[in-house]
Formats: structure tokens, C-alpha cells, sequence
């Protein structure tokens, strides 16, 4: 939908952004619809059955069902299609797609810390390319921020404790309001930045450009090694003690209490923070938790290192530890991992 002409719409820059403004419409349309039939309905009311005579008492009127059902029904319709239309909105916005490039996010009083897959830092501006999927996978230092793009028609809570996501693919190339939408403190109003999106060659040329700098994945890699948590989850991610992690991401996770799930940002991160909250079917309690031992940046550069253990080829980072052998205990979980 061509919006362009209308004064206080912002910008439409992503895929999104026009099916988010047709519900929007919508909304407003059917609202102007009845608030201009009642509002001339009740003018006409007054006018017709005005009293004309000071004794005058009016016909008495006993009901009507078909006017009844009518007056449930439609406006159920109507209610119901907001409700499917937002819905299928929502879920699309939801559900970032399997194959987004993904960008670490952290928000902290008043700035934004974005950091690319290569290792690329910068604040308060986030560069990305035109016609590529990207996943944002957000945390906070302190309090809760709010990541809003408004020419994208994106916004979600950054918080902390706690990965959040969203994503996006941008449709043009431009320079974008970024906001932080939460009140969260003093220097609130000045959290704000850009979002600088690029020709796809430009930005590959712009991701090359600082060249030598660690990749979140490589810098979670030395931490895995330093944190010990080589010793039981093995010099590659092979498992031993601890489960395997090779190919985590997006695997199905038993846990003892018979309940199962999906391995996620979230989880990942409460499986190092608070180990003891959902215990992997096949093993005991033993992770000591790393809570208050590693920052939110961290935190991150571990999850992008266990995200880099795909079973096809070697881990993307670097500097393979001795092979394990992975012991017993290990096998039976480790296997079905192995897709
Ligand atoms: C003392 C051994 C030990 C150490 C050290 C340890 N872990 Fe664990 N880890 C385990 C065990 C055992 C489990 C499975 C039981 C559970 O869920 O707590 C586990 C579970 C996990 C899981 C969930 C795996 C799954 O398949 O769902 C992740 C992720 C994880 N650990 C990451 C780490 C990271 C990162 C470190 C280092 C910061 C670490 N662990 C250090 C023993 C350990
Ligand atoms: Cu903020």
C-alpha cells in the first residue's frame, strides 16, 4: 500500500511495514465508519422523535430479535477480523525466519551496543543491507529499553535477564529513526540513533571494512575454555559430562521432568545463568550456575560460539581443542543430536 502521501505516516522501509499500515487502515476506517453513523444517527434521532406537545407519550416498542442478532453479529464479524488479521501480523513479526542474518543488540543507559556475527561493533547506529532477512537478538545491562524502528513498524522490549528478538528485511536503502520506546531513566529521550540501511555490496564492503576484529563466536570460544566449561561439555561442544551442544540451536531439549522444548536463545541462556531450572533428561544437576560470572556481552559471545558448533564441518571459530572422547554417559543424548 502506496503511503507516501500522507503527512504523519512514517517512512515504509520493510517488508512489513505495508501490511502493518493496511490493518492500521483498517482500524482507523472502521472507526470512522460507525463514528460518523452514530454521531448522525443521534443528530437524526433528536430531530425526528423531538417532543412536540408538553403531555405527548410515545409509542411503546416490545423488541425485535432479528435487530438483536443483527446487532452481535455484525459487529462479532467485524471484531473477529481485526482479531485474525492482527493475529496473522503478529505471528509473521514473531517468528524470525530460519536463515536471518543475526545481530546482537544490547541496550543500557542511554545507548545501543550492536554487534555484527563478523565482530563488527557500533553504537547507536545499526547498519544493515536492503533485501536480506535479519534476526536482532536483544538483551539489556539494567533496566528495561524498548528497540523501535518505526519505518520498519518494529518494536519490542529489551530486557534484562532475558534475550528477546525480532526481525526485519528492509526494502530500501536510506537513514532510518531508531528509538528506544520504554522510559528508562533520565537521558531517556537521548537514547536514539539510526538505522543506515545499505546496497548489499556496500554493506559487505562496509562489514569487511574493520578487518581483525574477534568475532563474537571466537570470543566465546576462549571463554568456554577459560570458564570450564570445557570439562564437561568437551573441547568441542562433544559432550561428556554435560550434554553435547554441537547443533543445539533449534533442537529438542528433554528434560527430567518429562516436559521437552526447543533450544532457543532464552533457554541457552538460563541453562548457563540458572542451570538448575531445567535439568536435561539423562543428567544429573551438577552445572554450578555462572550468574553475576559473565556480563550480558558475554553471555552472547557464548551462545555465538555454541551456535557455531553445526554438525556439518568444523565450528566456525577457531583453534580446535584435543578431540574427547565422549564418554558413556553422554551417547544416548548425544546421538539423536547428530541430525
Ligand atoms: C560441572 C560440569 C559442567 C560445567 C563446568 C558446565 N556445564 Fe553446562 N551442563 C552440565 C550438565 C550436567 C548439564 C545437563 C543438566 C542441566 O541441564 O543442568 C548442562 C547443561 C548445559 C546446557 C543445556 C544443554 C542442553 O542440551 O540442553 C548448556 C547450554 C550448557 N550446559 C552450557 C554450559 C556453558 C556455556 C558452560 C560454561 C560457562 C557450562 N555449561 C559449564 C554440566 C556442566
Ligand atoms: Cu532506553
Amino acid at each position: 500500500m502506496q503511503t507516501s502521501w500522507i503527512p504523519f505516516i512514517p517512512e515504509s522501509a520493510s517488508t512489513v511495514s505495508s501490511k502493518v499500515d493496511a490493518l492500521y487502515f483498517y482500524l482507523s476506517g472502521v472507526t470512522l465508519f460507525f463514528t460518523l453513523l452514530i454521531s448522525g444517527v443521534i443528530v437524526f434521532f433528536v430531530i425526528k422523535y423531538r417532543r412536540r406537545s408538553p403531555f405527548e407519550i410515545p409509542r411503546q416498542i416490545a423488541g425485535s430479535h432479528k435487530l438483536e442478532t443483527m446487532w452481535s453479529v455484525v459487529p462479532f464479524i467485524i471484531a473477529m477480523s481485526m482479531f485474525a488479521w492482527g493475529a496473522q501480523i503478529y505471528f509473521e513479526n514473531a517468528r524470525p525466519p530460519k536463515n536471518a542474518n543475526e545481530i546482537y543488540v544490547v541496550g543500557k543507559q542511554w545507548m545501543w551496543k550492536i554487534q555484527h556475527s563478523t565482530g563488527q561493533r557500533e553504537i547507536n547506529e545499526l547498519h544493515v543491507p536492503v533485501g536480506r532477512k535479519i534476526k536482532l537478538i536483544m538483551t539489556a545491562e539494567d533496566t528495561i529499553h524498548d528497540f523501535f524502528i518505526p519505518a520498519f513498524r518494529i518494536k519490542a522490549d529489551v530486557l534484562p535477564g532475558k534475550f528477546t528478538t525480532q526481525w526485519f528485511e528492509a526494502t530500501k536503502a536510506g537513514t532510518y529513526h531508531l528509538f528506544c520506546a520504554e522510559y528508562c531513566g533520565m537521558n531517556h529521550s537521548g537514547m536514539i540513533g539510526s538505522v543506515i540501511v545499505m546496497q548489499p555490496s556496500e554493506f559487505d564492503n562496509w562489514l569487511s571494512g574493520n578487518a581483525g576484529q574477534q568475532s563474537p563466536a571466537v570470543a566465546g570460544q576462549l571463554l568456554y575454555q577459560s570458564l570450564g566449561c570445557v570439562s564437561c561439555h568437551g573441547a568441542n561442544g562433544e559432550g561428556g559430562r554435560g550434554p553435547g551442544l554441537v547443533g543445539l540451536f533449534g533442537r529438542k531439549v528433554d528434560l527430567t521432568n518429562g516436559q521437552s522444548l526447543t533450544a532457543d536463545e532464552s533457554y541457552v541462556r538460563e541453562s548457563i545463568e540458572n542451570p538448575q531450572a531445567k535439568i536435561v533428561a539423562g543428567f544429573g544437576p551438577i552445572m554450578p550456575t555462572f550468574q553475576g560470572q559473565v556480563t550480558p556481552e558475554q553471555l552472547i559471545q557464548l551462545m555465538s560460539f555454541i551456535k557455531s558448533l553445526q554438525v556439518t564441518g568444523a565450528p566456525a571459530a577457531t583453534a580446535p581443542g584435543p578431540k574427547l572422547a565422549p564418554s558413556p554417559a553422554s551417547a544416548p543424548s548425544a546421538a539423536p543430536n547428530r541430525r
